[in-house]
């Protein structure tokens, strides 16, 4: 990745607070148990201006007519770097992560005082970290104590106000990170598809998943990556993976890879055994065809509410024709009688963040070029459901796709997967 990016998101960000100081903190680490922790995954926002992997570290970015970017990093240390890899180091700080100034991570309490004092805003992404919200919190309050009024920060932001937007917007960086994500998710959706007839477990096709996540080179799954057969198909984060494929069960995918920070989040459903059943195809044309209709309402202007409401519309036409709920449509709309079948929105901004940042602004953000979304309907009908004929019972179908929205409508990101039940039955088949 080139660094050079983010040199130019921190004056960018400079540009939008202003002035001010900003702190931001990498993410905690998790104990597992004993000695050993969970894996561990930068903050987005911290890596979004950083490029840092590394816990224990903080940053400031001061904004306005002395503008800064001083890093603080755990100091080098021979014996810990034998355990755990080579750390950056203070030095490394400044000639690889471009700090102006840098210290050791132990300094943070004694120094921030003097550093967010003489700004009247200070921006910090607050309630995320209780631990963080104290370090700030103390520095505000040694800053009063210590320093004149007129030198006292008054005005405390969320950096999500400055950050977020610029997130929600990808540029070309993100992008091509983004589509490599996307790329190698595709190529594990399909071997999973190729490997799921002679597979007997669910768990098997997780490993399926996660062997091309990684041998692309990709860091990690963005999410437990779900692998829902038969009735599992209804459960929208059923990510155990633990149940016995049966011959004529659909298999509900929902995996996406992380690569460069950037995540994927595509949904397949297909028939285990290479074959839809009559009912399991009305049930996935039904959805193929909201799809499109969510689609067709991603441009420039509009928002998530719109995607939601084309694709609502479609499938609770289809539910009625069916024979699920009751007609008059607009009726079965206002009273959400799709509900029982269709109980997730369309889609959801996409990033670093598999549910992503957004501006802020106390209504839907409208699109713009260079956002990402989800495009993911899906019906599920419980499988007690004793409203509808048996053989549609248990049957859980949803298709998810990842689009950018560009200047003129959209581009599916991921169309190299099939969605079309034909096309699926086709490749399955070879
Ligand atoms: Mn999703």
């Amino acid at each position: 990745m080139d660094r050079s990016v983010f040199g130019r998101r921190r004056q960018l960000v400079r540009d939008a607070m202003g002035q001010g100081a900003l702190v931001l903190f990498s993410a905690p680490e998790f104990i597992r148990n004993g000695d050993v922790h969970h894996e561990y995954r930068q903050d987005s926002d911290f890596f979004y201006l950083t490029g840092l992997d590394e816990p224990q570290s903080a940053l400031v970015i001061i904004a306005g007519a002395n503008p800064k970017f001083v890093l603080f990093v755990r100091e080098r240390d021979e014996a810990r770097e034998i355990w755990d890899g080579p750390r950056t180091g203070t030095v490394g700080a400044r000639e690889v992560f471009g700090a102006d100034e840098s210290h050791c991570i132990d300094e943070l309490a004694k120094l921030l005082p003097r550093l967010i004092s003489g700004h009247s805003r200070l921006y910090h992404r607050f309630a995320v970290v209780d631990a963080h919200d104290g370090v700030v919190m103390a520095a505000l309050r040694e800053a009063r104590v210590r320093h004149r009024r007129e030198l006292q920060p008054t005005e405390m932001i969320d950096a999500g106000a400055v950050l977020h937007p610029m997130r929600w917007r990808k540029s070309e960086s993100e992008l091509t990170s983004l589509r490599r994500a996307i790329e190698i998710t595709g190529d594990a959706h399909l071997a999973a598809m190729r490997a799921a007839p002679r597979s007997s477990y669910e768990y098997e096709l997780e490993a399926e998943l996660r062997r091309v996540f990684r041998a692309a080179g990709s860091e990690r799954s963005a999410y437990a990556p779900i692998v829902g057969s038969g009735p599992n198909a209804t459960i929208l984060h059923h990510i155990r993976n633990d149940r016995k494929i049966e011959d004529g069960d659909l298999v509900l995918i929902d995996a996406g890879c992380e690569y460069e920070y950037c995540a994927a989040d595509i949904t397949r459903t297909f028939p285990a055994n290479g074959k839809f059943t009559d009912a399991q195809r009305r049930i996935y044309d039904l959805v193929l065809r909201a799809q499109h209709a969510a689609f067709d309402a991603i441009k420039p202007g509009a928002t998530l509410d719109d995607v939601h409401a084309a694709s609502l519309h479609t499938i609770t036409e289809g539910l009625i024709e069916l024979g699920f709920i009751e007609g008059p449509l607009e009726l079965a709309l206002s009273e959400a009688r799709y509900a029982k079948y269709f109980m997730h929105r369309t889609g959801h901004y996409l990033g670093m963040d598999v549910h992503d940042v957004a501006p802020v602004t106390g209504k839907p953000a409208t699109f713009a070029p260079g956002v990402v979304i989800t495009v993911e309907p899906g019906v599920y009908v419980p499988n007690n459901d004793d409203t509808v004929p048996a053989e549609y019972r248990g049957i859980g179908v949803r298709i998810e796709d990842d689009a950018l929205v560009t200047d003129h409508g959209y581009e599916n990101l991921s169309k190299a997967i099939p969605t079309d039940a034909s096309e699926i039955e086709t490749l399955m088949a070879s």
